[in-house]
């Protein structure tokens, strides 16, 4: 590549400021049209764009827009799945402009216009100036129409609805670069990238999917009202229509393109104690003591990192950590898993193995000068491995493959891969051996990363389930990585804005994902606290997580009060493992999220920007408090302090866990909940799979199974999944599926339980329990075709709270 070209795209990249768009009047909108062979030709006084159309699935088309002015026009994205990366050619034909016609929709090319019509009937238009280049930079200027919801875009703050919100698409540690973050929830940069819209109009759904991994921007409706456009900064750009008509189609169209998360390993999906301050064996020796001691189950601990000689890559502080294998080998043989924090960042060292072998293989991104790239983060001076080269992912996996193993740590916590480079510009690290601008993989970094880390387990057992959290990402980093949402802040609004942030990162493909709970920064209070397990307790990825100068908030720093509520939290979410693993297994089938917003069932208007309240699974609502210390609605009841709050209650029927009753949807209640109430809600015709045995940290075996029962009107059903639970044989189709129908008759529940699939039957007990109904009932039970008959427990109030006395 000629250097005059390299100094000027790294003037461009390092020119650029985070959030700022290119007007729309930048641009240049073509003037004339052509097909030649099977593209559209379109052509501005400053540009070619060819434009080239293919089918990829029944249910999604690709648009593929090749600007003559980008200098590298490969498509640098890892986020497509290989299996999409082909597509079936579609030849244009010449109807009032150019016309490709797919079987999910067609599509018509003026000189500046694009007019998509899906087959769900959604249109999807420009404006008349509505396909703009300016110079690399490539823009789509789309009518709102009667667009009325946006959602997904990965990882954001704010609200769940983005219409009138502008976003950024470019990985950033938010608060290094946004340290006013700490009481807003207004801003807007982000760890994650995923350029993924999708789209409400009335009741129907459409997926764009603008697969570019350079800067861009999605404005909603704030740079010109009446419209949405995207601006992408460099590179050419695919762009993928996913047909609805609902948002289920959607998102599980966008999962097929770009991959589902594996089904986690069960430790994963417990509890999850964490601190940036936990630094000696003492440390993890008493948390381990303090779980035990408070009754509190917990399935892993964290080490951040001063765990690490000097913040060095692979080392462990030999005063603090004496013999680290042994004090995870002790931990888990009281049932309690390790993970360790990662940075990508290696310690400039001569004499440091990582850094010595490191340089030899060159591994490292370079700077424009052709040396290594050096940035400053906690070693000091550092550079970072360049994850998108084979070689150095290879040398990546092989010393953390070696440091897992020798240190019997279970998972892994990849943080600052946003990259976070400290005091120099993460735009001057270039990759390929110095050949590529950062621009091509910055968003990918972390997705490389997690990619490289995941390589790792690989070599150490194929068959087994890895473990990895990650800070930043992109389109389809959930094929290798569980993510969190970064540092927030221990307030009211972080609580509330954790909602819909991960109820967007679910629905663009990152199910596994959850914030701090407690909040990161800041003091949390005892009220705070509560009120976030109890929002939080069944959000996919559970951990409590704070920085170092803020309170301790363990659970057990607070009162009596708070550590009670919070215990009944936690054993609650250990009581439905057995369904969120169900969750996590239909997702990896389907593409369905674990954590849904109510839109996902429901497309009524009231639900469009309905964001503090959310679904998980098929069959429970969670509407937790939101609100406390003297704000929001506060009244007494029988001498009880409680929050009163709206819950929209969808169309049927609801048992309502808190007050043992049925309710009847449609109606928005006023809904007031003592400090230790959570507001629980299952759906008419569910069954849910729980376990109701001994619980002790992770040891949980999901074999013994209440099927809790909830059946007014609706005949409740479960399709359940059976696999070993340990290995990832379950991806070459080794698991069984566990029909079971209940009815509910006249003092008598009958239950159909029948096994199929490749799996042995019979490996697990199913019990039922019947909610809703009084005196004595008998369970009928046909398991394969075999009638058990017994008495049959019926429960009316249970869950979160069932052993607290201040109810009694
Ligand atoms: O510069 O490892 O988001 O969870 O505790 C801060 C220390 C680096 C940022 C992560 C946070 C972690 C912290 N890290």
């Amino acid at each position: 590549m000629p250097s005059d070209r390299r100094a000027v795209s790294t003037l461009r990249v390092t020119c650029m400021r985070f959030g700022q768009k290119v007007h729309p009047l930048n641009f240049d909108y073509g003037n004339s049209l052509f097909v030649l062979g099977d593209s559209a030709h379109l052509a501005g006084n400053s540009f070619r764009l060819q434009i080239r159309c293919e089918e990829i699935t029944g249910c999604c088309t690709r648009l593929s827009f090749d600007n003559a002015n980008v200098a590298d026009k490969r498509q640098y994205s890892d986020a497509i799945i290989e299996a999409c990366r082909e597509g079936r050619s579609i030849s244009p034909a010449l109807d009032e402009g150019v016309c490709f016609q797919t079987r999910s929709s067609t599509i018509v090319i003026g000189p500046a216009r694009l007019h998509i019509r899906m087959a769900t009937g959604a249109v999807l238009e420009t404006t008349e100036d509505g396909i703009g280049i300016n110079g690399e930079q490539f823009l789509l200027n789309f009518r709102m129409g009667g667009a009325s919801g946006f959602y997904g875009f990965g990882e954001r703050t704010r609200r769940l609805n983005k219409h009138g919100d502008s976003l950024d698409f470019w990985n950033v540690d938010v608060v290094a670069a946004f340290p006013h973050t700490y009481d807003r929830d207004d801003y807007d940069p982000a760890y994650v990238a995923i350029p993924f819209a999708i789209i409400k109009t009335g009741t129907v759904y459409t997926g764009v999917y603008f697969d570019n991994p350079d800067r861009a921007i999605i404005d909603i409706g704030k740079i010109r009202s009446g419209q949405w456009l995207y601006q992408s900064m460099g590179g050419n750009t695919q762009v993928y229509l996913i047909n609805g008509p609902r948002l289920r189609d959607v998102v599980r169209g966008f999962t097929e393109l770009t991959g589902r998360a594996e089904v986690p390993p069960v430790w994963s999906i417990g509890y999850h104690q964490c601190r940036w301050g936990y630094r000696s064996e003492a440390d993890f020796i008493a948390l381990k003591e303090h779980f035990k001691r408070h009754d509190i189950p917990v399935s892993a601990l964290w080490y951040d990192i001063d765990y690490m000689d000097g913040y060095r890559l692979f080392t462990w502080d030999r005063e603090d950590f004496p013999d680290p294998a042994v004090l995870n080998n002790e931990l888990k043989e009281a049932g309690i898993r390790t993970v360790t924090i990662m940075d990508p960042g290696v310690k400039l060292e001569r004499g440091y193995p990582v850094y010595d072998s490191g340089k030899a293989e060159d591994v490292f991104c370079k700077a424009v000068s052709g040396k290594e790239y050096v940035g400053r983060v906690w070693p000091g001076d550092t550079v970072f491995p360049d994850f998108t080269l084979e070689a150095a992912r290879d040398w990546w996996a092989a010393w953390l493959a070696k440091f897992l193993s020798e240190n019997a740590v279970d998972g892994v916590w990849l943080d600052m891969n946003d990259p976070a480079t400290g005091f120099s510009a993460a735009e001057d690290m270039r990759f390929a051996n110095g050949q590529l601008p950062h621009a091509k993989y910055h968003n990918q970094y972390a997705h490389y990363m997690a990619k490289a880390s995941r390589e790792a387990f690989a070599k150490l057992d194929p068959r087994a389930r890895p473990f990895l959290l990650t800070r930043s990402g992109c389109t389809g980093t959930q094929r290798y990585s569980a993510i969190w949402t970064g540092d927030n802040a221990s307030n009211w609004k972080h609580l509330r804005m954790a909602i819909p942030s991960t109820l967007n990162l679910g629905l663009s493909g990152v199910v596994f994902n959850g914030p701090d709970v407690g909040g990161f920064m800041g003091h949390t209070t005892a009220e705070l606290l509560i009120r976030w397990y109890q929002a939080g307790f069944l959000f996919p990825f559970f951990r409590n997580h704070s920085v170092w100068n803020s309170k301790s908030q363990e659970p057990w720093q607070f009162n009596p009060q708070c550590l009670a509520y919070v215990r009944e939290t936690v054993v609650t979410r250990y009581r439905l493992l057995p369904y969120l693993y169900q969750c996590f297994f239909v997702h990896y089938l389907s593409g369905d999220p674990v954590l849904r917003p109510l839109l996902y069932d429901y497309d009524g208007k009231e639900f469009e920007d309905l964001d503090d309240q959310f679904l998980v699974g098929d069959s429970i609502m969670v509407a937790p408090i939101l609100e406390g210390e003297e704000q929001g609605r506060e009244i007494m009841v029988g001498g009880r302090k409680c929050q009163v709050r709206h819950i929209v209650l969808p169309p049927g029927w609801w048992f309502d866990l808190n007050q043992g009753e049925w309710l009847e949807g449609n109606r928005i209640l006023q809904y007031a909940a003592g400090l230790e109430e959570v507001p629980l809600f299952v759906r008419d015709g569910s069954i849910i799979p729980y376990y109701n045995g001994p619980i002790r940290n992770s040891f949980i075996t999901l074999q013994e199974i209440e099927l809790h029962i909830f059946s007014k009107q609706r005949p409740a059903r479960l399709a359940y999944f059976i696999d070993d639970r340990e290995t990832r044989d379950y991806q070459a189709g080794r698991y069984g599926t566990a029909q079971i129908d209940a009815r509910v008759d006249d003092g008598e529940i009958n239950v159909g339980i029948t096994e199929a699939g490749d799996y042995e039957t019979g490996t697990v007990n199913f019990r039922p329990v019947l909610y809703g109904y009084q005196g004595q009932w008998k369970a009928v039970t046909a398991v394969n075709g075999k009638l058990q008959t017994r008495s049959c427990t019926v429960q009316t109030r249970s869950w979160v709270c069932k052993h607290l006395s201040v109810l009694a």
